[in-house]
């Protein structure tokens, strides 16, 4: 691990934020979705002298001199990211995933226009069209739902609303979904109303670059990922297009959003991607769906209900209605038995988002630690039971120990 001897001596108050955090990531278990945790290489490459540069501009075409090493850098990202999404344009600038869609709306459309998202409580994100967001503000957005039945989306509800309001843009991609996404049926739909197909893949971008779930790049016009998921890189974002978009794609990015990019963190973008591209990263993958999957059975062979019945991918959402508990409340239980994880809406939720009727529970970062089937298998059952007693605070006690027992047997770093 990264010793931290300058910032002791100089700042004891943050030193000691970070220690107590690392001690809670090494003893907890983050069920986060989203979460993940990076290499000690990544972690390196993001505290070095790289934050001191400015480089406005793109390789090659710099609005600041000193560009010699810098250049090189964004190079290798861009090159990287391209072979592992196959993708023919790769902007590594972004420096989180909401900015990156800023970026792609930006390039693609104008205040008002008409585009055509997942509703939040479906699965949606923020920024996928949500009142409260910029999206929602900038734009006039069309959601449309899962279907409530088989809590999938249905691509012929999605083909006659596209019919119906034309819109400019369609977006797929999602935050809450565990379901293949069928990205040819999305592109027929937007060929036949001349619509952009934007996908936002920023939770299964690992997945899908180490082969296992389809890839949108040689179907859609433009693609987002965040870098930090299940992609298991820095907090950030790249934009992905055909060759023909490029231009209009970088210049929303910069000057369009941006300022300077952030070349520590397109540094590390390109250590995650280099060790995303090796066969241990698929293997990696391959055991991230598994877990999700053994977590789904096991849960439901405990009597909760899975919003879409199962996962094709790294996440679930537990539907709690049958269980009497709220989805906030479950949250603060296992937060009291080391278990990270996060409230969720469920399709169709009752409740509000602050307080909503599901949580979501994702294996990427416990797959990093080396948690296989076995392991799952207990944490499922822990969470049954946190649950079932959560007024019971000697059992919460007792789970905390477990939990913090299994973590530390499987160390995060070193
Ligand atoms: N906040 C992320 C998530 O948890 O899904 C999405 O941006």
């Amino acid at each position: 691990m990264l010793n931290y001897e300058k910032l002791k001596n100089q700042d004891q108050k943050i030193y000691q934020a970070i220690k107590n955090e690392e001690k809670r990531q090494a003893e907890e278990m983050e069920l986060i979705a989203s979460e993940n945790y990076v290499s000690e290489a990544v972690l390196e490459t993001m505290g070095t002298i790289l934050t001191n540069k400015y480089s406005e501009g793109y390789p090659g075409k710099r609005y600041y001199g000193g560009q010699k090493f810098i250049d090189d850098v964004e190079k290798t990202a861009i090159e990287r990211a391209k072979k592992l999404f196959k993708a023919e344009h790769v902007n590594v600038q972004p420096l989180s995933g909401s900015p990156a869609n800023a970026a792609v709306y930006m390039a693609f459309l104008k205040p008002g226009d008409k585009v055509l998202g997942l509703k939040l409580d479906h699965g949606g994100h923020l920024s996928h069209g949500h009142p409260v967001n910029f999206s929602g503000m900038l734009y006039n957005f069309i959601q449309y739902e899962v279907n409530s039945e088989t809590g999938r989306i249905d691509m012929e509800n999605v083909r006659k609303i596209a019919l119906k309001e034309k819109p400019k843009m369609i977006v797929a991609g999602y935050s809450a979904y565990s379901r293949e996404i069928e990205w040819e049926k999305f592109k027929e739909i937007a060929d036949e109303i001349g619509a952009y197909t934007f996908a936002d893949i920023a939770h299964t971008a690992g997945l899908i670059a180490a082969g296992l779930l389809e890839n949108p790049v040689p179907f859609f016009d433009v693609i987002s990922t965040t870098t930090h998921k299940t992609l298991r890189g820095p907090r950030g974002a790249i934009i992905m297009s055909k060759e023909k978009w490029a231009q209009k794609i970088d210049r929303a990015v910069f000057p369009g959003m941006q300022g300077g990019p952030h070349d520590h963190i397109t540094a590390a973008k390109a250590v995650a991607f280099g060790e995303a591209l090796k066969s241990e990263f698929k293997e990696y993958a391959k055991q991230v769906i598994i877990n999700a999957k053994t977590l789904s059975e096991e849960m439901k062979n405990f009597g909760f209900k899975i919003v879409s019945n199962g996962t094709d991918n790294h996440l679930i959402v537990l539907d709690l209605r049958n269980k009497k508990i709220s989805g906030k409340e479950a949250e603060t239980i296992l937060d009291k038995i080391g278990i990270s994880t996060s409230r969720s809406t469920i399709p169709n939720d009752p409740n509000p988002p602050m307080n909503p009727s599901g949580l979501r529970l994702g294996t990427p970062a416990i797959t990093t630690r080396g948690m296989k089937e076995s392991e799952i298998k207990k944490i499922a059952l822990w969470i049954k039971e946190a649950i079932e007693f959560k007024n019971n605070e000697e059992k919460l006690k007792e789970l905390k120990k477990k939990t913090k027992e299994l973590c530390l047997s499987f160390p995060i770093y070193k």
